[in-house]
């Protein structure tokens, strides 16, 4: 009896909500404007009302492709951690929220979003576009909810529009697992904060003096032998093959394409150490595990040396569905120079084997190279304009702003600081716009080279919060770039990254809040 009479008022529930289709809800005033979206969107106007997003809310589809498919459920996923909300089950609704695929877009990552207080439409040419714009609704739903506008808590969105494309198509973060390794689950954490902020490649350099960190099936001594220390000792790791396309895979699903690297000729000795042939500074090999470099180089001038990396870069290129290949090539200060040259214009002639472009640190525009290849501007600029000079592309990682793994101050724990130390303002101050032709730039990449630091909480202390002000210069044009705002955006980014667990550095230059 009783459960008949339940019954009858759900059914009577069902009824009465499916003849309402609209509700009156007072919003306060709103400013999508002053949201806190980083990196800050291309443009944005605000409409002052709200949109409910709440037990009420629903998502559809609209897209032939059905990678657009993967894009919901990462914003499910994503809603229902932030709000308890699982968009999925509410197929009566009051708002909706739908993502849809429109041609017309001439950038592949660009979107736009309406919002009404009804609806709140992500339009986007390509699943990957559709991708970057998820992550501005996730951050565009506020932390919190608003629990006293209904009997349930809503969180209240600000109405307006969104239309959104990088300024690059190339946004990358390097994380070095050769000096101290990293595992599968450290670089997934990783990945999962770096794709909120629209970074799109992730760039892993996977071998060092000190260690070798990715299995070679035909020369199982790599990782056997090579693998086994980092910097300071033990006990080194390495990804086997399935490792790393777990982690290519799980890039791929945040639309983030990886780069794998390989640093030669220099920055060598643990490949040398499992494979002495290899080895052409004329000493005896031994186990490196201090920071020095500079000291290690391969053989250049043996055929059975180039035998091994053309195997070296078929076995990676094979699990690397990304267009690119690093070859290194950083401060070989023992290989002659002639001797670098030809190791360069070889190696490179392997990478387009394999169906790769050659990417190498800014050294390799010293050598004659093929006009695909692209030079990462680390220090020098006179090499950074010899590849300009050859028609070469360019990747800005200019040592004294970009990398992450420079103090912060001279309390930082972890660190070193031989391009000066580097404060959150002066990470993002600075205008990757001005250094050279824009035509000739690619994109900015952070890297961060792993020394100093071993467990994924000082990778996060280094990391965050610059690397975000790092997506900022890759996406955001130069006029929608302004410290003062930024500084007050990244204030409320806070809560995101304690909430996700990320040990991110409170530098004392932001009001942090509770
Ligand atoms: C220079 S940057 C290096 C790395 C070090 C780094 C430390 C570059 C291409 N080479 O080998 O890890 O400085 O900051």
């Amino acid at each position: 009896m009783k459960r008949s009479l339940s019954y009858l008022f759900f059914l009577i529930f069902i009824v009465f909500w499916s003849c309402e289709t609209k509700r009156e809800i007072d919003f306060p005033t709103t400013d999508l404007k002053a949201s806190n979206v980083i990196p800050q969107p291309l443009e944005v106007t605000a409409s002052a009302n709200g949109f409910a997003l709440d037990q009420f809310t629903n998502l559809s589809i609209q897209a032939n492709d059905l990678a657009f498919e993967g894009v919901a459920d990462y914003l499910t996923d994503k809603i229902e951690a932030k709000t308890g909300i699982d968009l999925a089950i509410n197929s009566k609704a009051y708002t909706h929220l739908s993502i849809q695929e429109i041609s017309g877009f001439s950038n592949e990552e660009a979107y736009e979003i309406q919002i009404t207080e009804d609806s709140l439409i992500l339009k986007a040419g390509s699943a990957v576009g559709a991708f970057r714009g998820i992550q501005t609704i996730r951050q565009i739903v506020p932390e919190t909810a608003n629990d006293t506008l209904a009997q349930h808590p809503i969180w209240v969105i600000p109405t307006g529009t969104i239309k959104d494309q990088p300024q690059f198509g190339f946004r990358s973060t390097m994380l070095d697992v050769a000096r101290h390794f990293f595992s599968v689950e450290d670089v997934k954490k990783y990945l999962d904060i770096l794709a909120y902020y629209k970074i799109n490649t992730f760039h892993m350099h996977l071998s060092d003096d000190q260690g070798w960190r990715i299995e070679i099936k035909s020369w199982p001594k790599l990782t056997e032998v090579g693998s086994t220390t980092g910097v300071g000792g033990g006990p080194g790791g390495f990804y086997t093959q399935e490792d790393y396309q777990e982690i290519v895979a799980y890039a791929a699903e945040r639309h983030i394409t990886i780069i794998p690297e390989i640093d030669m000729p220099g920055h060598t000795n643990s490949a040398s150490l499992a494979y002495p042939f290899l080895n052409g500074n004329g000493k005896k090999i031994e186990i490196v595990t201090s920071m020095a470099v500079g000291y290690s180089t391969f053989d250049t001038r043996k055929d059975s040396v180039y035998e091994f990396i053309d195997d070296v870069i078929r076995e990676i290129s094979a699990i690397s569905p990304g267009p690119y290949f690093h070859i290194g090539g950083d401060e070989s200060l023992v290989t002659e120079k002639d001797d670098y040259i030809y190791f360069v214009e070889k190696v490179e002639k392997i990478v387009q084997k394999y169906g790769k472009r050659m990417i190498g640190w800014d050294e390799v525009a010293t050598a004659n190279l093929n006009t695909s290849a692209v030079a990462q501007w680390w220090n020098s600029e006179k090499n950074a304009n010899l590849a300009i000079d050859q028609n070469m592309m360019l990747i800005l990682s200019p040592a004294k702003k970009a990398y992450l793994d420079m103090k912060y101050d001279k309390d930082s724990e972890f660190g070193l600081r031989w391009a000066g130390y580097i404060p959150v303002d002066t990470a993002y101050n600075w205008n990757p716009e001005s250094f050279f032709p824009i035509e000739s730039v690619l994109g900015v990449e952070a890297p961060l080279w792993a020394e100093t630091i071993r467990t994924i909480d000082e990778l996060e202390y280094l990391a965050f919060p610059r690397v975000i002000g790092f997506a900022e210069l890759g996406w955001s044009t130069q006029e929608n770039r302004k410290w003062e705002n930024y500084r007050k955006r990244l204030a409320h980014h806070g809560k995101f990254l304690r909430r996700n667990g990320v040990n991110y550095y409170a530098s004392p230059v932001i009001d942090w809040g509770k």
